[in-house]
């Protein structure tokens, strides 16, 4: 697509202080010894039987955490403030630890090696590959993104990793696959949430291939410079940051190429609310709130949602031949 981009979001190279600040603060905390876990707030309700407490094992290290940071890529700037650190990792969603917001505790039960990663369905020729491998195969970079949530709250983070579509080079898909389902690991021994049988685990989410290759879609492997810590989706995950946050799927075993359009886990649960599409949309409101405008995490503020969460200029060209498809939910 050969028009130019005016990005609104670009910055200012003075924006930079941010990444600044959060780099001191962080480096405050950790000679005082405490880390972001003191920040976490006490769940304020627990709902079903999935929230015993699990304790968090010592502190691994992550075979990867040399490879962090990367260095950034200034294409993909967000004109607002990076999210504090602490926030972005203690106020999650992961229904496989819990169906709230404090699971980062929980979700160190996840264990990261081996970790094996299937690419399937139509492709020239399936293969399994192990996530170290894969992460040597791919250029890495770090990109600030938005993030907003279906719920209405907002962040925007630095996520390291590499673009989707270089992992779909590898896999080689034919011509014929369609969309892409992307699948979460399955291990209801580490994961309580997945003892909750009516919901349709895996954790699956799709892509159309034109989606999917866009050069917006990223896997995410790291977070703030560091290794993706897992309550956010280790040791990969993607970032669609054009749709709500639901599509970003974490946690990843499988990509599976196909011809038709794959369910994904909060369309199958309740596909009036939350469809395949699920583009953000300020004037579309969900069934139950409205989407105008969101919290932005860490900040106590709330400010308008943009169309496509303001990467419109980027996407909106994806959509121009699917007008008749529910777009933005
Ligand atoms: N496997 C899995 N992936 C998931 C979810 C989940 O519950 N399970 N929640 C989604 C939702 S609703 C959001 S908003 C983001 C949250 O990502 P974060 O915790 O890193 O902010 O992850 C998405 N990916
Ligand atoms: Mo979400």
């Amino acid at each position: 697509m050969p028009f130019k981009r005016k990005r609104d979001w670009d910055l200012p190279e003075s924006a930079a202080t941010d990444e600044t600040r959060y780099l001191d603060r962080r480096r405050v905390l950790a000679g005082l010894g405490i880390g972001g876990a003191i920040l976490a707030a006490p769940a304020l309700f627990r709902m079903g039987g999935d929230e015993t407490p699990v304790a968090a094992p010592p502190v691994e290290t992550d075979p990867s955490s040399g490879l962090y940071p990367v260095a950034r890529n200034a294409a993909y700037a967000v004109e607002r403030a990076l999210t504090p650190e602490s926030e972005a990792t203690t106020y999650n969603n992961f229904y496989e630890f819990g169906s709230h917001k404090n699971i980062h505790r929980a979700a160190q039960a996840l264990p990261l090696r081996p970790w094996e990663i299937r690419i399937d369905g139509m492709v020239e020729k399936p293969f399994t590959i192990g996530f170290d491998e894969l992460l040597r195969k791919m250029p890495l970079e770090e990109r600030v993104y938005r993030h907003r949530c279906v719920e209405a709250w907002a962040m925007t983070v630095p996520w390291s990793g590499f673009a989707l579509k270089s992992l779909v080079d590898l896999a080689r898909p034919l011509g014929s696959a369609k969309y892409l389902a992307m699948e979460t690991f399955e291990n209801r021994e580490v994961a309580p949430g997945q003892n909750q049988r009516w919901y349709p685990w895996p954790y699956l989410e799709g892509l159309a291939i034109d989606e999917a290759t866009h050069e917006l879609a990223f896997v995410a492997t790291g977070l703030y410079g560091k290794p993706m810590p897992k309550q956010n989706g280790a040791p990969l995950r993607l970032a669609v940051p054009w749709k709500y946050g639901f599509k970003s799927v974490k946690s990843l075993v499988r990509f599976r190429f196909t011809e038709q359009r794959p369910v994904s886990f909060w369309e199958e649960l309740q596909g009036r609310e939350y469809g395949f599409w699920a583009n953000v949309n300020p004037k579309i409101p969900h069934p139950r709130w409205s989407q105008a405008t969101e919290r932005l995490l860490g900040t106590g503020k709330r400010v308008p949602t943009r169309i496509y969460n303001g990467y419109g200029e980027f996407v909106a060209g994806l959509y121009s031949d699917r007008k008749n498809e529910r777009l933005f939910m």
